[in-house]
């Protein structure tokens, strides 16, 4: 900044914002973080490890939209959505116990952004609907997309020009014959399986 160069002092990065109880982002509005670095309290959300329950850092009403936000360590649960919610430019530093979760039935867009360091599933769909994610960024995971495990209602996958590396399990993964998977344009480094539990005819890729 100014100052900084007046003095002659290398610009440091401004400290992350402690988030100590969910930021709610009300039906049909939007959240413009403006680029600024937000992580969790983990004694109120969560510590970021794989313990189930813990607290998203953002939770999206219907029609909520979410962008230019960067989620640090910890990041505990990640981004609740009930319904439809676009996500545009948020980057994952280290994603938590996951990264985002579709808590009720609807269509997540995830437009940009990024995700690193998932030691499972980045996002995690636990409602029948759509998640369309295109110029995306995910490396260190475990898998990019699951549908929570044992469900049969349908979900909709595609993923559109987007570099994934270094994945542990799989890009997308059901255990729903009626579930699709569409992958488009996408580059690839160090992933052992695209789709997992999909009946045939239910996954492409060109
Ligand atoms: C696991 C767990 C589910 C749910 C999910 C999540 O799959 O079995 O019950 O908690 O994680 O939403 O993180
Ligand atoms: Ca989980
Ligand atoms: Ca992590
Ligand atoms: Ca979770």
């Amino acid at each position: 900044g100014l100052v900084a160069s007046v003095f002659g002092v290398a610009p440091v990065a401004a400290a992350p914002t402690v988030v100590n109880s969910t930021i709610v982002v009300p039906k049909g509005t939007t959240y413009d973080g403006q680029g600024k670095t937000f992580v969790a309290n983990p004694s109120t959300l969560g510590d970021g490890s794989q313990a189930e329950n813990q607290k998203p850092v953002f939770r999206l009403e219907a029609g909520a939209t979410l962008k230019n936000v960067n989620i640090g360590s910890p990041a505990a649960d990640g981004v609740h959505c009930y319904g439809n919610c676009n996500i545009s430019n948020v980057v994952w530093e280290d994603v938590g116990e996951d990264a985002l979760t579709l808590k009720s039935a609807g269509t997540v867009n995830i437009t940009g952004g990024a995700a690193y360091k998932a030691y499972d599933k980045v996002f995690q769909m636990n409602a029948a609907g759509t998640i369309n994610i295109k110029n995306f960024r995910a490396d260190d995971i475990g898998k990019l997309v699951r549908q929570n495990g044992g469900t049969s209602f349908a979900v909709n996958m595609t993923l559109d020009n987007s570099n994934i590396s270094n994945v542990k399990d799989s890009i997308m993964r059901t255990d729903s014959s009626s579930s699709q998977g569409k992958i488009t344009n996408t580059r690839y480094s160090k992933v052992p399986t695209l789709f997992k539990g999909f009946a045939s005819g239910k996954t492409s890729q060109s």
